[in-house]
Formats: C-alpha cells, sequence, structure tokens
C-alpha cells in the first residue's frame, strides 16, 4: 500500500484572528494545533508566525523560539515559510534559514496574488535555493502556476539538487492569479513533474478555498501526497466554518485511507524525502 503525507498550514500570512478565531497566532497555540494535529495524521507543520498583535512577521528571535518549541512537544517534520507575507523584504526571507528549520518553502516564481503580487524573482529563487544547499534545510518547492515547474527544471540544472538529493514540489492552486484549482490542472501539473522533473520526484498539493477538496481527491487519485489547513481554507464545507486544523488533518487522513493509502507517519515522511 502506498503512503501519503499530510502537511499541516495552520497559520499563513493572510488570514485574521478575528475572522478565524481557532488560527493559531502565539507559539502556544501553534503547539498546541502541531500536538492535535500530528495525533490526526500530519507529518510535516508548514510554519507562519505572527507578533504580540497577531500580525504576520519573520522576527528570527521569534521563528528561533518556534522552532525550539515544537521541535520539544511533536515529531512533525519542521517547515519554515520563507514566503512569508506579500510584503516581506528578500533579506528576512532568506534569514529564515538561520532559525534551522528541517524543511523551508521555495516558492518558483512570481505569480498575482489577489490585488497583490508575491515576488519571486529568479536572481532571489536561486539564492534562496543555494542557501538551503548551504544551512542542509530540504526544500519544498512551491508551484502555483504550470511555468513555476519549467523554472524548478531550469533552477536543478543550473544549480544541482537540493540537500538530500530528494526533490519534492507543493501545488498550491486555486490562488487568484495563479492555476486553477481542479483535477484537469492536477493532471497538467503531475504530467509536467513527470516531463521534466528527476524520476522519483514527489508531489503534494492544496487547494485554496473551495478548491480544497477537487485538489485533494485528484492529488490523492494521481499518487500525491496532501496539504490542508487554516492557511489555505477556513471553511470545512460551504457554508461551514473549520473548526481547527486537526478537524482538516483527520478529513484528510480519511480521504488517504478510503483511497487504500496508508497515512505516513513522520518518521516515514523523513525517509520519503531524504530528511535525515
Ligand atoms: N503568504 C504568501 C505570500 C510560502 O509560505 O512559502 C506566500 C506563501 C508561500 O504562503
Ligand atoms: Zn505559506
Amino acid at each position: 500500500m502506498s503512503q501519503g503525507f499530510i502537511t499541516v498550514a495552520p497559520t499563513g500570512a493572510e488570514v485574521s484572528k478575528s475572522d478565524c478565531p481557532p488560527l493559531p497566532v502565539t507559539i502556544d497555540e501553534l503547539v498546541a494545533a502541531a500536538t492535535d494535529c500530528q495525533a490526526a495524521g500530519a507529518s510535516i507543520i508548514h510554519v507562519h508566525i505572527r507578533d504580540d498583535d497577531a500580525t504576520s512577521t519573520l522576527d528570527l528571535q521569534r521563528l528561533k523560539d518556534t522552532v525550539s518549541a515544537l521541535r520539544e512537544s511533536c515529531d512533525l517534520v519542521i517547515q519554515l515559510s520563507t514566503g512569508g507575507a506579500v510584503t516581506d523584504a528578500e533579506p528576512d526571507r532568506l534569514a529564515v534559514l538561520e532559525a534551522e528549520p528541517d524543511m523551508a518553502s521555495c516558492t518558483m516564481g512570481s505569480v498575482n496574488f489577489g490585488d497583490d503580487v508575491f515576488f519571486n524573482r529568479w536572481g532571489f529563487v536561486r539564492r534562496l535555493h543555494q542557501a538551503m544547499q548551504d544551512h542542509g534545510v530540504v526544500p519544498e518547492y512551491e508551484i502555483f502556476d504550470l511555468g513555476h515547474l519549467s523554472n524548478l527544471a531550469r533552477l536543478l540544472e543550473k544549480d544541482g539538487l537540493p540537500h538530500g538529493g530528494h526533490v519534492h514540489v507543493d501545488f498550491v492552486l486555486g490562488v487568484p492569479g495563479g492555476a486553477s484549482g481542479d483535477p484537469a490542472t492536477v493532471a497538467d501539473m503531475t504530467d509536467a513533474v513527470n516531463r521534466y522533473l528527476p524520476e522519483g520526484t514527489t508531489f503534494s498539493a492544496t487547494g485554496i478555498g473551495r478548491t480544497t477538496m477537487p485538489v485533494m481527491l485528484s492529488s490523492v487519485a494521481a499518487g500525491g501526497h496532501l496539504r490542508v489547513g487554516l492557511e489555505d481554507t477556513t471553511s470545512y464545507r460551504r457554508g461551514e466554518r473549520a473548526e481547527s486544523n486537526a478537524q482538516l488533518v483527520r478529513r484528510a487522513a480519511d480521504v488517504l485511507r478510503i483511497a487504500g493509502r496508508e497515512v505516513a507517519t513522520p518518521a516515514d515522511t523523513r525517509r520519503l524525502l531524504s530528511i535525515a
């Protein structure tokens, strides 16, 4: 039975605590969410942090405190966001790696992001990839559009494989400005992975907002892994707010099991992604 792992993205940079009270914004709330999500079947946590006012921040000391609090309380693979918020500066995004996570996100190109633009110019993408190699941090390449996969192929050709040698990509679909969150797009993306990227490349997928379920079902059917969490959707189903991140993880684990897949543990996931 093939294993499927679940990443939880519990907080993000965009959703406000007032709009979504279960959003974990303090370190204590994040630790509680992490332990609940691990019990529900998650094996990676994609972390954005907030300041005392619950505003998105890349404050390095707080990132370090967050990494150590998570390490002490759970076995989840810790993946820090280097994407931050659309307003974050490149030096601050690079400095995230100094908090020494297991993994970090590495977005493969710029994309419109609602009314904003999420800037990831080529020179910065290369710098981030090289810095991850230097720090021994395993990247998760974030793919918001089809061309981002071609950028990744070009990056690997120019600058070599990531730390650990395994390539893992995450399709973030349904962002207004990026690729659609539907089964046909998941199929196009998986075709492109097979065409352009090294053999053995793994993928996960998440669909923003109402695209959550079509993307989840398509990814599982195509042999992919899953990402869920309040960063990506604050609803459980149409007209019903999500109660917690763990509720979203439980549903993803159920979907994997229904499809005949085994839910990977954090240790399994470390092996699958060559994380030491
Ligand atoms: N908040 C978005 C602008 C990442 O975490 O690397 C970027 C993002 C991707 O969420
Ligand atoms: Zn993120």
